[in-house]
């Protein structure tokens, strides 16, 4: 069963949901104006966009962090790419930070030279397919796929928005140079919040009070955030559903996959991934109990 042509379309190599981008969108920005003070956080789908932004919202908002502004995070960190509500970007106070699932080739130029700050957060494969199945049940914009195995080998062929995961890490990996980058994984977020937490200010240069660093660390947990509507996605623009099942945060956990998938399946994309990822730089983990 093919994915069908109303739901997805390549260009440039890239495969990008139908209704949400054009073509000559995606090539304005190649030249798209950035300031030097902009965050892109970068994701494979599924792999801890909307935690990071959070977390980022947290850390670089006051008002977020002591409760007195009420933006939600999907309209102070836009896409870059799916630009659904029609924002002026360049009206966007600075510093600016845009999420994007966008190969490190479709990018905007300058962030190849090195301006405006990067940071990509990777998730083991896994978990990333379960949550993408998931997903795909509550979104307008994914096609539905009621048979796990169907989706599985959509995903290992490349052929859901994101294109192929592998291609997608390892093509930020090896061009790590060319970028001002941090690297985190979600595993790590997961295990110890409040290092990565500390990283990412780090990297931005903010200093935050010891305080202020646990009020970032209690309210971008998955509990929390699922009670925040600023962050819990639950009431998404009309390309969601409002489907009663589903819930953008879901489990929040790592190693879910081993609640779908069968052994079979798990091997079959041990098969076709496993032996690549040993070249890259990151120590999977693969279930909670696992140490980092
Ligand atoms: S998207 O659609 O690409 O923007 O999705 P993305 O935000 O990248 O990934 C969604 C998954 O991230 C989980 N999530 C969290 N996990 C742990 N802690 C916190 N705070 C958190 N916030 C979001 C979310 O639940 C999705 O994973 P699953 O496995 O489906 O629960």
């Amino acid at each position: 069963m093919e994915p069908s042509k109303d739901y997805i379309f390549y260009h440039k190599g890239f495969c990008f949901p139908e209704n949400l981008i054009t073509p000559e969108y995606i090539d304005s920005l190649e030249t798209f104006e950035i300031r030097d003070s902009d965050v892109f956080l970068v994701t494979f789908p599924k792999s801890g966009t909307v935690w990071t932004q959070n977390i980022l919202s947290l850390i670089i908002h006051e008002g977020h962090r002591n409760g007195t502004e009420n933006i939600k995070n999907m309209d102070r960190m836009p896409w870059l790419e799916f630009n659904i509500k029609n924002l002026d970007y360049t009206a966007l106070p600075s510093p600016r930070v845009f999420a994007t699932h966008l190969p490190y080739y479709l990018t905007p130029r300058d962030l190849r030279n090195k301006r405006a700050r990067v940071i990509y957060v990777t998730r083991n494969p896994k978990d990333v397919l379960v949550s993408y199945f998931h997903f795909s049940k509550i979104i307008d914009t994914l096609e539905k796929v009621p048979d796990f195995n169907i989706f599985m080998e959509r995903f290992l062929a490349g052929k859901v928005p994101g294109s192929k995961w592998l291609d997608h890490v390892t093509g930020w990996y090896s061009h790590a140079e060319d970028f001002n980058i941090l690297f985190l994984t979600y595993e790590e977020m997961k295990k110890d919040l409040r290092s990565a937490v500390l990283k990412i200010c780090d990297f931005l240069g903010r200093k935050l009070s010891e305080k202020e660093v646990e009020s970032v660390v209690r309210q971008a947990t998955f509990e929390n955030m699922k009670k925040d509507p600023r962050a819990n996605y639950e009431k998404l623009p009309e390309v969601f559903e409002g489907n009663e099942e589903g819930h953008f945060l879901r489990k929040g956990t790592i190693g879910d996959w081993k609640n779908i998938m069968t052994v079979a399946q798990s091997e079959r994309v041990d098969e076709v991934l496993k032996k690549k990822m040993e070249n890259l730089p990151i120590k999977f983990i693969w279930d909670i109990n696992d140490q980092m």
